[in-house]
């Protein structure tokens, strides 16, 4: 009996095979053939013209096969990469060549690229190519980039690519005027994605067919599909992109696209080889992305209860040496800030600049843990000015549930006004304060003073806009052995898409869990899609392979009815066999239903293993009917008006060290709403995956650059990840549901939630625990030390 699973933690299909070993990724989809490997010479300065580059001394390296450099790249290859998301406010927004033309401007910049018989001899190769470079003077920082004593690019005065404001209300006028005022000013450092695979890409040209073949970790198929087709001067349908097993994305892997998915199709028809790369972990840390920098001002007016009266922030977001993505990072956090806070009058300007480091692109979360970070910080500065109990504080400054859909009065990168579907905060406070036992914690402090041990409590509260259109679509095909092939265009990096949208199809048409197979990312199934990002995937491809699934039954119901002469509305599906309710015997399997769509009426018989003619319903009626397509299936798109907004609120004890300063978590607690979860499991897997990055990034990882744009620590034995050992054990996790009225599951995003409030959380406890003012994150025990030092 097919049971509803919708909601129920089914385990994930994925992990018995990739637990076993027997994941396929980009770099095993050569192995054991003939291919060729490559290797990047890139930049080791972070700003310098180039003079000349001689690549002599390769040539006749034995199994070197090609030396690329930029005057090797023909028409479109040898324009800059494209601006993936333009806006009219970037003025100067600038992208890299896929080989640098005459500058380089980051430590790490493609300047060659070499193809030969095995990686070690392309690295090697790559060794032995002369550049001769004139240094310029690096930018490195927020500070110098504003002082705009040097350029990052001759052309973009005082290094600034764009300057956008956005308002609602006068926030000067109103913080003139409030009773109370604070001024605060914040610093976020830079972090990095980190994924366990990094970014490869392997090609091969079919010269028969005039057909290239590509496998990417790409986190968008299509958007590689279609750069690589432009770039190269194919027709779109004379490329497939393949996503075979990623090993981690987090925003790093998608496509804009990069210069190795570019080069490396590049190589495969000039060659007429398989070729393959990559990036090994070094390359990761200089040659892919960053996010997060960011220093903010931020003035505030309220009231005597703690009410935000006017809030103006400043903000100036580092983009690094180019801006492949536009503004869509910043304009994400301009945007979300607010949270679930509806202040009077709002106000927000930033500017982004550019400086001679690694490029910005979206990382999990994207931009919204810099806006929970300067919106948390303000709402316990207030608590502590006014003496008042953080909660308190937030609770008179939400948004009420009666009050959805809510209008900020602020408009999106789409132009399109950022309003808020659905969502409970006052109740998501009152869990959130149960589970993590806030109002027992100053009893719980005394205890522990007792013992000569300092705890601090914190919390932080976010709103995350989810399930980003435009559009995603779904292919759901039943086999003649009653199997459901399903095929969405997005891609996957470890969500467990295979496992809920296999619940999805299950559900919809009746038949058992484990005869529904998913395949994601692969655009010879689904040459339409956009790409897994901004916790889209259940939103969008949930909603379009439910629609899909509900074609595909109707369809199934239509035939089955004809050939049982009964009503489609008195026929039920379960299991995979339509049946008329209250009469089991008269019955038909999908699987059969699925050989009278087809006018040739052959299927494979399991049984017999033989090919069986069926002789099901009458031969003489005509196999498909007048104005029905053939075949089983059902396709369909979703396409929805605007985002859902999801939302949640993190709680943290930490235990601060009173003569070493480690910082250790005692307890952490996450109440998160994503509408109705499609599995539970998979979510709070999302929840704590989310919450291990966001320690990372708030007690451990930063970039660290030297004033030369040298970065410091591109190793993991110098950038310090989060082992199990620093991760909380023990995540308590409680749900809201309140569903999205704008689409048909009711569902929301819940991939980057975990992550977005760290920097704030982090920053609450610790400053509770100490009594000192936290306004730089991350925060190691040494800053903390150094901290103490100076409040002493
Ligand atoms: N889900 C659910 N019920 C809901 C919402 C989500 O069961 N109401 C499930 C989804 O079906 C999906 C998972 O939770 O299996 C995450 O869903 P969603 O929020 O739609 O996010 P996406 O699937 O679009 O994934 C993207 C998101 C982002 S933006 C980053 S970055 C990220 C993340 O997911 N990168 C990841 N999680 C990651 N997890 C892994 N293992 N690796 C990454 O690179």
């Amino acid at each position: 009996m097919t049971t509803k699973l919708f909601g129920t933690k089914v385990p994930r299909v994925e992990d018995d095979r990739l637990l076993r070993g027997q994941g396929r990724y980009v770099g095993d989809v050569f192995s054991g053939q003939d291919a060729l490997h490559a290797a990047v010479l890139r930049s080791p300065h972070a700003h310098a013209r180039i003079l000349d580059i001689d690549v002599e001394p390769v040539l006749d390296v034995e199994g070197v096969v090609a030396v690329y450099t930029y005057d090797d790249l023909e028409d479109a290859m040898g324009e800059p990469l494209p601006l993936l998301i333009p806006h009219p406010t970037l003025t100067h927004g600038r992208t890299q060549y896929a080989l640098a033309k005459d500058e380089v401007n980051y430590a790490g910049e493609a300047v060659a690229f070499v193809v030969a018989t095995d990686r070690y001899v392309a690295e090697d190769a790559v060794a032995r190519i002369r550049v001769r470079y004139e240094p310029l003077p690096a930018v490195v920082g927020i500070a110098a980039s504003r002082a705009a004593e040097h350029l990052v690019h001759d052309d973009v005065p005082g290094n600034v690519g764009a300057r956008m404001e956005q308002h609602n209300g006068d926030a000067p006028a109103e913080i003139a005027k409030a009773p109370h005022t604070l001024t605060l000013d914040l610093d976020v450092e830079r972090s990095a994605c980190t994924p366990l695979e990094g970014r490869g890409v392997a090609a091969r040209w079919d010269p028969d067919q005039q057909r290239l073949q590509v496998w990417s970790s790409t986190q968008t198929a299509t958007g590689v599909r279609a750069a690589v087709a432009a770039k190269l001067g194919l027709d779109l349908r004379a490329v497939d992109v393949i996503t075979p097993d990623v090993g981690g994305g987090f925003g790093v892997k998608i496509n804009h696209p990069w210069p190795e998915e570019l080069l490396v199709p590049l190589a495969a028809m000039r060659l007429g080889r398989p070729v393959s790369y990559v990036e090994d972990r070094r390359e990761h840390f200089v040659a892919s992305a960053h996010e997060r920098a960011q220093v903010q001002h931020i003035e505030v007016g309220f009231d005597d209860e703690g009410r935000l009266l006017g809030l103006d922030v400043m903000f100036w977001h580092d983009h690094g040496a180019y801006t492949p993505y536009g503004l869509i990072v910043p304009i994400i956090t301009s945007t979300q800030l607010l949270g679930p806070y509806k202040p009077r009058a709002y106000r927000v300007v930033f500017e982004s600049i550019y400086t001679n480091t690694v490029i910005v692109t979206p990382y999990r979360g994207a931009g919204r843990p810099q806006g929970v970070y300067a919106m948390e910080r303000t709402m316990d500065a207030i608590a502590a000015y006014l003496g008042k109990d953080r909660t308190e504080v937030r609770a008179v400054n939400f948004i009420q549930p009666d009050e959805f859909p809510y209008e900020h009065g602020l408009v999106f990168q789409d132009g399109r006004p950022l309003t808020y579907d659905s969502g409970d905060y006052p109740a998501s406070l009152e869990k959130i304060k149960q589970l993590v036992g806030w109002d027992e914690f100053p009893q719980y402090r005394k205890e522990m003073a007792a013992q000569g041990r300092r705890v601090g409590i914190g919390l932080a509260c976010y709103v995350e806009g989810t399930g980003v259109g435009p559009y995603e679509g779904a292919h759901v095909h039943i086999e003649t052995s009653g199997k459901v092939k399903v095929a969405t265009g997005l891609t996957s990096q470890g969500q467990g898409h295979q496992t809920v949208f296999a619940q999805l199809v299950a559900d919809e048409l009746g038949v058992r869990f484990e005869d529904v197979e998913v395949v994601t990312g692969d655009t010879r199934r689904m040459p339409y899609a956009v790409g897994t990002f901004a916790s889209r995937a259940a939103v969008m491809s949930g909603s379009a392979i439910h629609l899909a699934a509900k074609r595909a039954k109707e369809k199934a119901l239509r035939i089955a009815a004809e050939a049982l002469e009964a009503d489609v509305d008195d026929l039920e599906i379960t299991d995979g066999v339509v049946s008329v309710k209250g009469a089991p015997g008269a019955s038909i399997s999908l699987g059969t239903v699925a050989v009278l769509s087809n006018p040739l009426r052959y299927a494979f018989d399991e049984a017999s293993k033989s090919a069986t003619q069926f002789a099901v319903g009458d031969p003489d009626k005509p196999p498909v009917a007048p104005g029905e397509e053939p075949g089983l299936e059902g396709k369909d798109f979703y396409s929805p008006e605007r985002s859902t907004f999801a939302s949640g609120m993190h709680a943290v004890i930490v235990e601060t060290d009173p003569d070493t300063a480690e910082i250790t978590i005692l307890k952490y607690a996450v109440v998160h709403d994503c509408g109705h979860l499609i599995n539970p499991m998979i979510v709070e897997g999302q929840i704590h995956g989310g919450v291990a990055q966001g320690v990372g990034g708030a007690l451990y990882e930063r970039m660290v650059y030297d004033e030369n744009g040298q970065l410091q620590n591109a190793s993991f034995m110098d950038f310090l990840m989060p082992y199990v050992s620093e991760v909380p054990e023990t995540i308590d996790i409680d749900h809201l549901e309140t569903p999205s009225p704008l689409n048909p599951l009711g569902i929301k995003g819940a991939g980057e939630a975990g992550v977005i409030p760290s920097a704030a959380l982090f920053a609450s406890a610790i400053e509770d625990a100490e009594g000192i003012e936290i306004t730089a994150m991350p925060i190691s025990p040494s800053d903390l030390f150094t901290l103490r030092e100076e409040h002493r």
